[in-house]
């Protein structure tokens, strides 16, 4: 039966229906009696065309497809709430940043490449689209888990798109970067660099839809009450802070769980865990960005944080699953136009061109104009025009007033809803500053040629580590590139205008010799680097949000159990009992302990850590156990804390587990350790370029 949600904010939102143990019926009220058979001639002979009702059901079935995103095509959604907590009125008029105002979202993360059925974690930027369900209309912030883009202008969107998703005749590789047409297309256009830094970093493997930024990308404008306008860039930060996995980790979860950052978080919102994000912003005015070395209205470019401070202004939490994936997830449409009172577009021509393809691309996704109409699109807010019909019109207007002006209401009759200057949203007027318009011209200003100033500074602004990782990530990808000689050295020679140290490392890595350097459009400048582009620098030590798998057989000691899983959980981590058998072991008092997963369906990539508690006996039979072995040996190798028993060592030993500092035993120093990644170790466990 159909119920009314109560919202964040205590209002009303869609119809939520169960089945309430009501009669089947057919779509239009008819009672079914038998839903296992269809209408025969004849027990044994054909089916009848008559059989309204198998019609019906088929029917419906055959169409229950929709097409998939073009782009971010698979993705996973979740509703919350955003709450204001500071006070912005100075800068913005937006109801939704009125100091304690609380509003309704939905959000929906993404990858990019793959389709629908493609899986979560490869390597690919991650979308980061909230709507707001404001008092003054939905506010749409479609962004990405990176603060740039690859082009300058909408118009190389296509080509982009075309590039990257699968190669036009085979049709594949599906949802990844590393191949011919992409690297050949991305070799040809030095604007894409600065975000191939980002790409080839670890922030396209993020550990959790819950540990990654936001960012809003383009400038946007803030506009206060008096018509004050101030230029803006939106970030989100995770309350769990930054983390990713690395590459090796990335490709074995491929294997053990192609869910894995969707089921992360819904377990996570089932359980009560409510992400948590801050929204900042950066605000600047137009002597700050005519007096940058870049085009604040370039979305290759970032403003350093260093030079512009995050400002949070207010916090997100996601605090309920989506009833339905299909009816919300998949039907939810995002626009950049749908923009509110206080907040306005930039020139960004990447941004404008936005600003007609989602609302384009809805038609043919969802079918019709209508498709405000959805529960999960429909403003929570009260809202009316004198747009009539069309596919799917679910709505009821009543009275003649479908055109305006009318006197109709001088007669008595409804007139309908009327313009208001004083809350309608009111464009602001931008003929000076950076935001400048003129001649009309198919041109990109000059103010956009720096392709690889702010690539260097983002590399040098990595740590060590991060910086071999993104150095082996080209040399990864480039690798896969396999009929078109041409491409790497290529994009090695764009690479050395970035950093020449790491152009060489990506050529030896490629065994191939050193290129000519490509020519710049205009020369890069060396800036400070930034820690806020690291994710080392951003990571938080903790077990909150994180799960440590303990690995246990028959024997293990239930004391040293039970004080690992206490202890796991009183830091805020989420212990999960690995076991040969998923009903369980029998430990060492002779007690059976269930187990959480079986070892075979359980490999530790899916964990933030391990422990590993045995007997001997129980160490002996997993030492012929290749997942077991596996299990360490992975942890290991992906640089994660491993705690364990003196049992376990020969596990340990085969397993090739070295002594280092995230290898510990089973009292505090493992939680401790546990909250970490050992990066150090990595020299020990791979080559990297
Ligand atoms: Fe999108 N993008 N995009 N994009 N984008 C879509 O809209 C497009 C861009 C982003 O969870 C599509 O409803 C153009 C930047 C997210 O439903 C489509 C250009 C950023 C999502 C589209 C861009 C994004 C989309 C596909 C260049 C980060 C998923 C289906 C001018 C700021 C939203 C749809 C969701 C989805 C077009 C560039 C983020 C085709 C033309 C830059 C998070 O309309």
């Amino acid at each position: 039966m159909a119920d009314k949600a109560t919202t964040a904010s205590g209002g009303e939102t869609h119809q939520r229906a169960d089945d309430g143990g009501a009669v089947l019926t057919t779509n239009h009220g008819v009672p079914i009696s038998d839903n296992q058979n269809s209408l025969k001639s004849g027990a044994r002979g054909p089916t009848l065309l008559e059989d309204f009702v198998l019609r019906e059901k088929i029917f419906h079935f055959d169409h229950e497809r929709i097409p998939e995103r073009i782009v971010h095509a698979r993705g996973s959604g979740a509703h919350g709430v955003f709450e204001a907590t500071d006070d912005i009125s100075d800068l913005s008029r937006a109801a939704v940043f009125a100091k304690g105002e609380k509003t309704e979202v939905f959000v929906r993360f993404s990858t990019v490449a793959g389709g629908a059925g493609s899986v979560d974690t490869p390597r690919d930027v991650r979308g980061f689209a909230v709507k707001f369900y404001t008092k003054e209309g939905n506010w749409d912030l479609v962004g990405n888990n990176i603060p740039v883009f690859f082009i300058q202008d909408a118009i190389k969107f296509p080509d982009l798109v075309h590039a990257v998703k699968m190669e036009a005749d085979r049709g594949y590789p599906q949802a990844g970067s590393a191949h011919d047409t992409f690297w050949d297309w991305a070799s040809l256009m030095p604007e894409t660099t600065h975000m191939l830094m980002w790409a080839m970093s670890d922030r396209t493997l993020p550990r959790s839809f819950r540990m990654m930024e936001g960012f809003g990308v383009h400038t946007f404008k803030l506009v206060n009450d008096a018509g004050k306008v101030s230029f803006v860039k939106f970030h989100w930060k995770p309350r769990l802070g930054l983390q990713s996995t690395i590459w090796d980790e990335a490709l074995k979860l491929q294997a053990a769980d192609n869910d894995y950052q969707r089921r992360d978080l819904f377990e996570a919102i089932d359980s009560g865990d409510f992400p948590q994000w801050d929204l900042g912003i950066q605000v600047f005015d137009e002597d700050f960005a005519n007096a940058q070395p870049y085009d604040v209205l370039d979305a290759t470019k970032l403003i350093p944080e260093e030079d512009v401070p995050v400002r949070l202004i207010g916090t997100l939490t996601l605090n309920r699953n989506v009833d339905n994936f299909f009816a919300e997830t998949e039907q939810v449409a995002f626009l950049p136009t749908n923009i509110v009172p206080g907040i306005d577009f930039s020139n960004d021509p990447l941004l404008q061109g936005r600003l007609f393809s989602y609302l384009d691309t809805q038609k043919s996704r969802l079918g019709t104009t209508n498709f405000h109409q959805i529960p999960i699109n429909t403003p929570r807010c009260p809202f009316g025009n004198f747009q009539r019909d069309g596919m799917m019109q679910t709505m009821v207007p009543k009275g003649r007033a479908n055109y305006e002006p009318n006197s109709l209401s001088a007669h008595g009759e409804e007139g309908g809803p009327r313009e208001s200057v004083d809350r309608g949203f009111a464009t602001v007027n931008a003929a000076t500053g950076p935001d400048e318009t003129g001649d009309k011209l198919r041109v990109r200003a000059d103010t956009f040629a720096d392709h690889y100033s702010q690539a260097r500074l983002f590399y040098r602004s990595q740590d060590a580590h991060e910086q071999a990782h993104i150095a082996s990530s080209f040399v990864f990808e480039l690798s896969k590139v396999g009929l078109l000689e041409q491409v790497p050295p290529r994009m090695v020679a764009n690479l050395r205008n970035v950093d020449e140290d790491l152009a060489q490392r990506v050529a030896d890595g490629l065994g191939i010799a050193l290129p000519d350097k490509a020519k710049a459009a205009k020369e890069p400048v060396d800036m400070a680097p930034s820690d806020a582009l690291s994710i080392h620098k951003n990571m938080k030590a903790t077990l909150e949000g994180r799960a440590v798998g303990i690995l246990i057989a028959d024997g293990t000691d239930a004391g040293e159990l039970d004080a690992v899983i206490d202890a796991v959980t009183k830091a805020k981590g989420k212990a999960v009992i690995v076991a040969p058998k998923v009903g369980g072991a029998k430990l060492s008092d002779g007690s059976v302990r269930k187990a959480d997963g079986q070892l075979a369906g359980s490999p530790s990539q899916i964990f933030d850590a391990v422990a590993i508690i045995l007997s001997d006996a129980g160490c002996k039979t997993l030492l012929t156990e290749g997942a077991a072995v596996e299990f360490a040996m992975n942890a290991f190798a992906h640089l994660k804390a491993i705690g364990a028993s003196d049992a376990a060592k020969p596990l340990l030993d085969k397993a090739g587990v070295e002594a280092d500092e995230g290898v510990t035993k089973l009292d505090a120093s493992f939680v401790k350790a546990a909250s970490r990644r050992f990066y150090d170790r990595e020299p020990k466990v791979r080559t990297l370029a």
